[in-house]
């Protein structure tokens, strides 16, 4: 017991002095399930991230748009298969982090059970939903374990372009006919406050916070973030001369930021119970393509034992 304490006390002090946690490393098991668990979360997003866009690939407005939507899509199949990799590297196997999606045991953000009903929902997922996600994960490229760190900085950039297709597409409806921009106006009020939700429960209800702060997994809090977002966000929105839906928002001088209204915290845990808009479409549509690649996970399979066992291969 002692031991296990002394073990513990070191593993604190070298993340207190700022050193990367490194996959061979002792580390507590609780650090080591945080970690699955949150990485595993955030490659479960990722992938089901890919349904609510990818439903409007076939009906983009031009093959510009078209070719930009199939881009941002397929890097977000990248950015799966990095955390994927990341976790790994703790110990679990990629198929048993995919079954517990599949069976319903994991989770995955909340916004993305959240129907796509025009085009404008395209733009406000570029601009808000990837812009909560870079404001998440810019901290996440220095937290405390070193594979989770690094997937974070080449992801983080290609967020960052996704952000702005996102704001670019919503910027040419904002200057184009009446209904274009009430097309974009809608698709704001119903992607702001289910993108403010994405930054998880208020810190006071945030089971997580505390220890995963200690352990510089968490380098912001969930309010401290969305309260970043919700600043650096209005003055885009009234760039686009678009209207935060939200009668309180207001600059608090005193504070140096805007307060904001009320969240509806009963709808996020509707939502993350699995009772949100789009939940059971996005896992039966994830359990579809799940089946339909079977043959194509078997055949590469199949192909990687055929080279290890050349003559001459590597052992
Ligand atoms: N949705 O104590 P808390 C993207 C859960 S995708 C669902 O604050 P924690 C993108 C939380 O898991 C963006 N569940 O937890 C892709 C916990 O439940 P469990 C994904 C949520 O972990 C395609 C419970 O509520 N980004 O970038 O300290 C296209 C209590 O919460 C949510 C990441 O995953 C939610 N929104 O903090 C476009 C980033 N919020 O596990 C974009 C990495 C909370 O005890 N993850 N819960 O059953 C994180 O930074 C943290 O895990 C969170 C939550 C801030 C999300």
């Amino acid at each position: 017991m002692r031991d296990m304490q002394t073990a513990e006390a070191g593993f604190q002090a070298r993340i207190d002095e700022g050193v990367k946690i490194e996959p061979k490393d002792a580390m507590p098991d609780a650090y080591r399930q945080t970690l699955v668990r949150q990485i595993s979360q955030h490659a479960h997003s990722e992938i089901v991230g890919q349904l609510p866009e990818g439903n409007w690939i076939g009906r983009a407005p031009t093959l510009q748009r078209k070719a930009i939507l199939l881009a941002k899509v397929q890097d977000e199949a990248g950015h799966g298969l990095y955390l994927y990799g990341a976790a790994e590297t703790l110990g679990v196997s990629r198929e048993a982090l995919i079954e517990d999606l599949l069976a319903g045991k994991a989770k995955y953000s909340s916004i993305f059970n959240y129907p796509t009903l025009t085009w404008a929902d395209i733009g406000a997922i570029g601009w808000l939903v990837d812009g909560a996600a870079i404001m998440n994960q810019i901290p996440l490229c220095r937290c405390s374990y070193g594979p989770y760190a690094r997937a974070m900085v080449r992801i983080c950039k290609e967020e960052s372009f996704h952000q702005r297709q996102g704001f670019d597409l919503l910027l040419a409806l904002a200057r184009g006919s009446a209904a274009q921009r009430a097309m974009a106006q809608d698709a704001l009020n119903r992607w702001w406050w289910p993108s403010l939700m994405m930054f998880g429960p208020p810190d006071e209800q945030s089971p997580h916070t505390a220890q995963s702060a200690a352990w510089k997994i968490k380098l912001v809090t969930n309010d401290g973030l969305r309260q970043k977002f919700v600043d650096q966000t209005v003055p885009q929105a009234e760039f686009l001369g678009l209207q935060v839906p939200d009668p309180a928002l207001r600059w608090n001088e005193a504070r140096g930021h805007y307060d904001f209204g009320p969240i509806a915290w009963e709808e996020f845990y509707q939502v993350i119970r699995g009772n949100g808009p789009c939940n059971r479409d996005r896992m039966n549509a994830r359990r579809r393509a799940h089946a339909d690649g079977a043959w194509v996970r078997e055949a590469a399979q199949a192909h990687a034992a055929k080279q290890r066992a050349r003559p001459g291969a590597a052992a």
